[in-house]
């Protein structure tokens, strides 16, 4: 059996030279590929010390750094399960995950909680110790990699496992649709605890053998200093509305670039011709989710348009239909349905909710809609999920209603997107107070702060009496949503 470990795909793409640098800060610190592989090599020794074997689950909660990205390489090298989770969850919704996965190492800082723990500075002093072992274990590509926890509509997070070989999959198709490289600099401003920044950034540079600006997150400044050193960017909307609202942003800094990518929430058409007139360069949109990867892309060579996210990628199969399954004809809006060597093994231990949001022929229901043209090309017109994506984050308003409506004075509540100029949709909750409840905004806010990450908190709070409903008894969001859109208009 050949090795599907998504890291010997990686060594195997090694840039000759391994001193070459594969993450480089501005500060001058620098992790070559030789070295990348000689401390996951040794951190790889430190998880078989502490009998960490395939399958096992380690739930990393840390902040970005280069240990962090060997820390999941290291993973991948012994069949462990790498879990990420965001560092802006609290305590409280952090045990929910601990509780699902039962992961048997957990990394972060975690000194309330029973199972064996270590933070990252500990792991890495204690790896340091340990003769680096260099062997990779041999996984097949159906082998877990990874699980990404991601939202559900019932307010629960799913555990979505994704394979070695989904992983491998996707990046090696995307390193080829966007003509990834050796001398690639990619300029690295993303979290690395989802998706976009961790597979799909990570991996098309590993593919490349090239060098990453790694940045510990998004700051515009930095950004206008290294774009005319580095050929690509990825980035969420946000990226762009800012480098746009930043007075430095020139055409001329942009000289070296030859890609700039955006996902993970819809660009606007407005932020894409603002950049092309400022830079000539029309950014490419792309289409993915955590269960998945990316599914379609904008052409590399062709017309790139906006407010369309490309085509399905080669290996994937896209289709639009109506409620009951049947493909519809270019040109109407449905359900955006997919499969490919990409699509994970399921949402752990919920066989239940996999099933529901799968069609018998394999077909995956995304809970995106939208429409297809004559050629293939997908444009995303909305949500069948009742789901709200600010500044690229997740969030399912259910779970913050249900934590709104336990608490104290509160008699039901809405929550709903805003368009906002910076995040794209900002969370706005509508609540109902039960008879003289004195609660007010920062009240509710203040309860919030050790239940809800900050992302998720409301930008806003809006005190009604009754929250529209329709015959059904089904809280109109649509009306709330338009009550709501010029909230943040600057
Ligand atoms: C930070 N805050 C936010 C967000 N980020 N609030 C709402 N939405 C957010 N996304 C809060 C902070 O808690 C803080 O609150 C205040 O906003 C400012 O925080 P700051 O740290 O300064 O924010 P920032 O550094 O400017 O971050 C904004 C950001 C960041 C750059 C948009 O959130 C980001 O990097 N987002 C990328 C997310 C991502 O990678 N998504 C990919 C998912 P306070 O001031 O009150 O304390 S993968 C995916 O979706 C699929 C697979 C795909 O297609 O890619
Ligand atoms: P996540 O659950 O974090 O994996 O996010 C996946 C969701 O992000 C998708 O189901 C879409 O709703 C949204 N998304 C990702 N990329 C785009 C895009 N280019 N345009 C519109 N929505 C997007």
């Amino acid at each position: 059996m050949t090795n599907a470990n998504l890291y010997a795909l990686f060594q195997s793409r090694f840039p000759d030279d391994l001193d070459k640098p594969f993450l480089q800060q501005e500060d001058g610190a620098c992790l070559s590929y030789g070295e990348m592989d000689q401390l996951s090599a040794r951190m790889a020794a430190l998880l078989t010390t502490r009998k960490i074997t395939k399958g096992d689950r380690i739930l990393v909660q840390v902040e970005k750094s280069m240990e962090a990205v060997c820390l999941y390489l290291a993973c991948l090298r012994v069949g462990a399960i790498y879990l990420p989770l965001n560092t802006a969850y609290t305590a409280h919704e952090v045990a929910y995950f601990i509780g699902n996965a039962s992961p048997a190492l957990l990394v972060g800082n975690f000194p309330a909680q029973p199972l064996p723990s270590l933070t990252l500075d500990q792991l890495c002093a204690e790896a340091a110790t340990c003769p680096p072992r260099h062997s990779v274990e041999l996984m097949s590509s159906d082998d877990l990699a990874a699980i990404l926890y991601t939202s559900g509509t019932t307010g629960r997070s799913k555990g979505a496992m994704l394979s070695h070989g989904n992983l491998a999959s996707n990046a090696l198709t995307l390193h080829d649709i966007w003509h990834w490289q050796q001398d690639d600099i990619l300029l690295h401003a993303l979290p690395i605890f989802h998706v976009h920044g961790l597979f799909v950034a990570l991996h098309c540079a590993l593919l490349g053998g090239s060098t990453v600006w790694f940045l510990p997150r998004l700051d515009a400044d930095a950004l206008i200093r290294l774009i005319p050193k580095s050929t690509v960017l990825m980035g969420v909307p946000t990226f762009y509305t800012r480098l746009l609202a930043h007075g430095g942003f020139t055409k001329d800094l942009c000289q070296k670039m030859r890609l700039f990518i955006s996902g993970s929430a819809p660009l606007l058409a407005e932020t894409f011709h603002q950049f092309e007139a400022i830079t000539g360069q029309r950014i490419l949109e792309r289409y993915g989710m955590t269960e998945a990867g990316m599914i379609t892309s904008n052409p590399y060579d062709g017309p790139r348009i906006a407010g369309t996210v490309g085509p399905a990628l080669p290996d994937v199969e896209v289709r639009i239909c109506g409620e009951d399954g049947r493909q519809l004809p270019a040109g109407e809006i449905g359900s955006l349905e997919y499969k490919g060597p990409n699509l994970f093994k399921g949402y752990w231990e919920m066989p239940k909710k996999t099933a529901e949001d799968m069609r018998p022929d394999g077909f995956f229901i995304s809970g995106d809609l939208a429409i297809a043209d004559q050629d293939g090309r997908i444009s995303i017109v909305g949500r069948s999920k009742d789901l709200i994506i600010s500044g690229g984050f997740n969030i399912y308003p259910k779970g913050i209603e249900s934590v709104l409506d336990l608490l104290p004075g509160v008699l039901e509540s809405a929550v709903v997107a805003s368009p906002h100029p910076d995040l794209g949709e900002a969370v706005m909750a509508v609540v109902v107070r039960t008879d003289n409840s004195p609660l007010t905004e920062q009240d509710i806010l203040d309860q919030l702060s050790d239940q809800l990450a900050r992302f998720k908190q409301p930008r806003k709070v809006i005190f009604t009496d009754a929250l529209p409903r329709n015959t059904m008894g089904k809280v109109q969001k649509n009306i709330l949503r338009d009550q709501m859109k010029d909230i943040f208009k600057s």
